[in-house]
């Protein structure tokens, strides 16, 4: 069985079209200028909290999925520039990490069901293994991602340092600590979800807890994010939905990411380490700021890292 209401979700939802037949940006085109200078007018005390995770051989991968951890090789290692006078010299280094490694942005062709994607682009004529020939993360890297993020912090709303493994973040849920935080959404924001399910990574160093089942938003949660023109969806857990075992043995199994990404074409950002951005928002009352968090622009991939920048 799909996830209840899922079809209708899906048909009310799709934005096919609505940006033109050759869009490659999905809701990411909810940004124009008037959202990017309410972004700027956000800025406030200039604190910047940086929402990357290290991208090392320590990194959340526990091999699951054909995912691992980055490994980083020398290629020059103390070279001369010119070997007639080698006092001057240099290094360069090679990476080899799957992109979904750690903090990320999934592309809109990251995935699909029915053999279609974003737009209606057809799966067979869209995705080889040269990777995707319409929807690449490079399309969502011109000319960036950047806007007003707006953090919901779940848990602190939820008074518990983290949320349950099981639990399903309802729309009800976000209204009301959108509401309790004194904040009301905006075209074009994208919001930034904390379950505290991080702090599996961070603090318990627990790698297979981080990736295994754990808290996030539920399926309902599309049509809110739909319904307020967001642009975007990050959370600080790997799946940014919720991962139980009822959902993951279902016909649609990630039916947020179906959701988002096939169907609105709205980008997702995984892995966002929300913590200290917390605790800064909790202390001044103030849970918008400027975001910046432009994906790689590796041609025809799938997704991209990042190093998502918020500045208060
Ligand atoms: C999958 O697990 C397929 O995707 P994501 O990393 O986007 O959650």
């Amino acid at each position: 069985m799909k996830p209840a209401n899922f079809d209708h979700l899906a048909e009310t939802l799709r934005n096919w079209g609505r940006w033109g037949p050759e869009d490659q940006r999905g809701t990411l085109n909810h940004i124009g200028p008037a959202t990017l200078k309410a972004a700027a007018a956000t800025v406030q005390s200039g604190k910047l909290f940086n929402l990357g995770l290290n991208f090392d051989k320590n990194g959340p991968q526990s091999g699951s999925g054909g995912r691992f951890n980055p490994k980083l090789y020398p290629i020059e290692l103390f070279t001369p520039l010119n070997p007639a006078h080698p006092n001057a010299r240099y290094s360069d280094d090679v990476i080899h990490m799957p992109l979904q490694s750690a903090t990320q942005w999934d592309a809109l062709s990251h995935v699909h069901y029915d053999g279609v994607l974003y737009n209606g682009c057809k799966a067979c004529d869209t995705l080889s293994e040269k990777g995707a020939a319409r929807l690449g993360i490079e399309h969502l890297a011109t000319p960036g991602i950047m806007s007003r993020g707006v953090l919901i912090d779940m848990a602190r709303f939820k008074r518990v340092e983290r949320l349950p493994l099981d639990y399903a973040i309802t729309v009800d849920d976000l209204n009301a600590a959108c509401a309790a935080q004194g904040v009301e959404m905006a075209v074009g924001d994208i919001i930034l979800v904390r379950t505290g399910h991080m702090r599996a990574f961070t603090v318990d160093q627990d790698r297979a807890g981080f990736m295994g089942m754990q808290p996030g938003l539920s399926h309902h949660c599309a049509e809110w994010v739909h319904d307020k023109s967001l642009a975007a969806v990050c959370a600080d857990n790997m799946a940014v939905e919720i991962l139980h075992p009822e959902g993951l043995t279902s016909e649609m199994p990630l039916a947020f990411h179906m959701l988002c990404l096939r169907d609105m074409g709205c980008p997702l950002g995984e892995m966002f380490n929300l913590e200290a951005l917390a605790v800064d928002c909790a202390e001044d009352g103030r849970y918008a700021f400027l975001l910046s968090a432009p994906p790689l622009a590796v041609t025809n991939g799938f997704g991209s890292p990042v190093n998502p920048l918020a500045l208060k």
